[in-house]
């Protein structure tokens, strides 16, 4: 589960927080596919609750009703119809699983039609009854191993998986998914679940669909536990099981670009850091429920609401070797009404999602925030693809908020997080001689740089220039070719 099935040469996955099905298809083949996206993670795909109070939050996804693939971002045939197109743009699918927990209140019918009734824990669609729950018992303690893995999240029924049945159909749902082409899933509440019922869910599921896959290939797996050191339950617990959420890296990154201790330091941010193994971490800097200030969110977490902090933070992120990445790709809310809690995405009067729609620099409208597609963060996912498997090398700081670092000979950054100093220095960059683009303030079109040009004499130094007003960071990783 440890492999990330990505198509060769592609590394960075974006989480198109509750975007529909069509709008992701078509993301996958206009721009992930030609940027180099390695994948998109999906929002939960089952069937789940219709909450009207407050009125339609994007939570309600996390109380699944059946796992009948009919959800707030379209219908089965939707799904399956972007799971191959995304395939066919080489950009592959990681579906969010539900699978800890049922709803927490209620009954009716869900977003597929299935009837149920939260009281009586009866889910016609899957179907589940009251002998497929755990004790009716609330999550207090967090102290409580047994109380955080047997009891109920917030009120959510909580399964009881160590049935054979209760397994058996979360794997029939996992395994139709993989049988429609997907690439892994995040596992959402892992915390709450023992690790030897996950591994005995993960043993029956197939290999990944042949049309796309190699014989044989596992899902790609990542973990969400939330862990920062000091609790009972520790992410280390969940690394057999494939990768798992290092919750520690944001924040500690969104510390470091708010200033609070120095740029310098994050030279050996991960292992060092007591962080999980870097081949066993899956890290972000903020994710759907942080950004918010539910999971573990606090006033660290940077978001698309400090976007010259946060454009540095994700670019830092990109250029440093640890951990697989993950960019996050936000729906607005209105924080003076204080919905930043429980907003819902942008929605049409009858409460359909609205549609992504495009300005003319490609920046999305009506909402969507789409941090992936802001120029600085786009342009690193590239150079994470040619920095892939080379070691940080030539390392410079200021001894404050003024880093810069190459990997190996094919990509270099320079990030100037200073509220007043400007960087001007002459400095080693590890890259062969030659006039390079700066990939953040433009592209090489036509031989030529529409942003900064920088000149590698024959010793691999450059003269790099950030005054600390400017935008963002400098990296560059195209070789602008000799006229
Ligand atoms: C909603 C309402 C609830 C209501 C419920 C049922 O908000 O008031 O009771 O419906 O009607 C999402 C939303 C929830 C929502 C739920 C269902 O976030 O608000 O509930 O859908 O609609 C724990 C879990 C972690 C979980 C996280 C939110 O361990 O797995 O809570 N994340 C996932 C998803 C998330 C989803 C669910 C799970 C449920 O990503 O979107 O919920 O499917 C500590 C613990 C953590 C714990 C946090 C909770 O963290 O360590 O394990 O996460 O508390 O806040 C410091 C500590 C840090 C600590 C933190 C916060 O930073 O270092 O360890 O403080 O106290």
């Amino acid at each position: 589960y440890h492999d990330d099935t990505c198509v060769s040469g592609r590394t960075v996955i974006v989480h198109l927080f509750d975007w529909k099905w069509t709008d992701i298809a078509a993301e996958c083949e206009r721009f992930l596919g030609p940027k180099g996206f390695c994948g998109v993670q999906v929002s939960p795909p089952n069937e789940h609750l219709v909450i009207t109070s407050p009125h339609r939050p994007w939570y309600e996804r996390y109380q699944p009703v059946s796992y009948k693939l009919e959800s707030r971002s379209g219908t089965r045939g939707q799904f399956a119809d972007m799971v191959k197109r995304c395939n066919a743009a080489q950009v592959r699918i990681y579906v969010d699983a539900v699978i800890n927990h049922m709803s927490a209140s209620g009954h009716g019918v869900g977003t597929g039609g299935s009837a149920y009734n939260t009281m009586n824990m009866s889910y016609a669609g899957v179907p589940y009854s009251a002998l497929d729950f755990n004790y009716n018992c609330e999550i207090n303690n967090y102290n409580d191993i047994n109380q955080v893995r047997n009891c109920k999240l917030v009120g959510l029924q909580d399964l009881a998986l160590s049935k054979r049945y209760v397994r058996e159909k979360i794997a029939d749902y996992l395994n139709d998914l993989i049988s429609l082409g997907v690439a892994g899933f995040r596992v959402d509440a892992c915390k709450h679940m023992w690790p030897g019922d996950i591994e005995a869910i993960y043993s029956l599921l197939q290999p990944l669909n042949i049309t796309w896959f190699g014989p044989g290939t596992k899902p790609f797996v990542f973990n969400e536990v939330i862990d920062k050191g000091g609790g009972v339950i520790s992410a280390s617990e969940y690394t057999h099981l494939g990768r798992v959420t290092e919750f520690r890296f944001c924040d500690e990154v969104g510390k470091a670009f708010r200033r609070q201790f120095m740029l310098k330091n994050l030279r050996t941010i991960g292992e060092a850091w007591a962080m999980l193994p870097s081949d066993k971490a899956l890290v972000f800097v903020d994710n759907h429920d942080n950004q918010r200030g539910h999971g573990g969110g606090g006033s660290t977490i940077l978001t698309f609401h400090n976007p010259r902090e946060y454009k540095m933070a994700v670019a830092f992120m990109l250029a440093h070797p640890y951990g697989f990445t993950r960019i996050m790709s936000s729906h607005v809310w209105n924080i003076s009404h204080g919905q930043q809690d429980w907003m819902g995405p942008p929605s049409y009067d009858n409460d359909t999602t609205k549609t992504v729609t495009l300005d003319n620099e490609g920046q999305c409208l009506d909402g969507w925030v789409c941090e992936h597609r802001w120029p600085a963060i786009a342009s690193m996912v590239k150079f994470r693809n040619v920095a892939d498997g080379q070691p940080l090398e030539n390392w410079f700081d200021n001894g404050f908020d003024q880093i810069a670092f190459s990997r190996g000979r094919n990509a270099f950054i320079a990030i100037n997080n200073e509220v007043v100093g400007d960087l001007h220095r002459e400095l080693p960059t590890g890259m062969a001689t030659g006039s390079y683009c700066d990939v953040i303030s433009g592209e090489l079109v036509n031989g030529e740089c529409t942003g900064q040009a920088v000149h590698v004499d024959q010793d691999g130094v450059a003269l790099i220039t950030i005054s600390s007003l400017s935008n963002p960071p400098i990296p560059m990783t195209e070789e602008k070719p000799k006229k």
